[in-house]
């Protein structure tokens, strides 16, 4: 018998009255004051997958002062972290990627080397609920970072300073409809972690390098031994404003790719925080 059981008495129940506007206006009205307030944002996250989750994790609870904004393109947060591997369940990660796990409370079990969470949904849906609990948080799913926004310094350079955005599903439409205007976040720093090359992958990396800002070096064949240390030692501030983690990464330094073993992301996402908080704090 479960606790709430006696609370219902299904014979005479009746949900509360509603009506049909108030429920637009409850939705409406927060999603509004949220833009408002996360349009000068303090960091911006790209991509809500291992990485880009992991980073929000550390940067909103070491810095509860700071409004993080994290866009993501899909309706559903996670990336290529909802299964383990091709159409495997679990979830391994190389030590000393436990610590991590052991911190946000989720069971694993342990072999040698590496761990084994049993599916890799329970990683990414705990990790996204602890994050989204956080009082200085927002994340806008099904909304695409589609350009940057840059910046002249006074040096006579360039930086990032935001980010531009629009629904995933605009953004798919720019070819057959006319014009369709964006919108825009500020923020001191973009933490892009939108994965490796595909149709929106890799889309800070790439931006850059139409740009002729950084250059291009695609991903390595796949070497779970090199990769894993390479995006983890190469998690750093690509560019004035812009600090790369994760897969995309590999775009950019060419890194190998790792296959389905998730230790760097969440490794590099904790490092990307620190690079973060680092620039906060000087
Ligand atoms: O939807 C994307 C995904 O959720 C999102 N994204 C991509 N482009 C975006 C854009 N605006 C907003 N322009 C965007 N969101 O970014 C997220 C990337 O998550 P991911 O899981 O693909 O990247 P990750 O680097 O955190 O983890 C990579 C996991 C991989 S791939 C891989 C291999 O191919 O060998 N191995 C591992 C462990």
């Amino acid at each position: 018998m479960y606790a709430t059981s006696a609370v219902y008495d299904w014979d005479t129940f009746k949900f509360e009255p509603i009506r049909e506007s108030q429920v637009s206006r409850a939705m409406t009205r927060r999603y509004f004051k949220d833009l408002d307030t996360y349009a000068e944002s303090d960091i911006v996250i790209v991509g809500a997958g291992s990485s880009g989750l992991t980073a929000a994790y550390i940067l909103a609870r070491a810095r509860p002062d700071l409004k993080i904004a994290i866009i993501e393109a899909n309706v559903a947060v996670g990336g290529g972290c909802f299964l383990g591997g091709q159409l495997f369940s679990s979830m391994v990660l190389r030590k000393p990627a436990d610590n991590f796990i052991k911190e946000l409370g989720i069971e694993y079990e342990e072999e040698e080397h590496f761990i084994v969470v049993k599916h890799a949904a329970l990683f990414i849906t705990k990790l996204c609920s602890k994050v989204l609990e956080l009082p200085n948080v927002k994340l806008f799913n099904a909304t695409c970072v589609e350009d940057l926004i840059t910046r002249p310094t006074e040096d006579g350079k360039v930086r990032v300073a935001g980010v531009v955005t629009n629904w995933t599903l605009v953004s798919m439409h720019h070819d057959d409809q006319s014009c369709m205007d964006p919108n825009t976040i500020n923020a001191k720093i973009i933490i892009s972690c939108t994965g490796h090359d595909g149709p929106m992958g890799a889309f800070c990396v790439k931006r850059l390098v139409s740009q002729g800002y950084i250059n291009r070096n695609q991903m390595g064949c796949l070497d779970m031994n090199r990769a894993e240390d390479a995006i983890v030692k190469n998690t750093r501030e690509i560019f004035p404003g812009l600090i790369v983690a994760g897969m995309e990464l590999s775009e950019c330094d060419s890194c190998n790719r790792m296959g389905p073993t998730f230790g760097a992301m969440v490794l590099s996402g904790v490092k990307a925080a620190e690079e973060a908080l680092n620039i906060y704090e000087t």
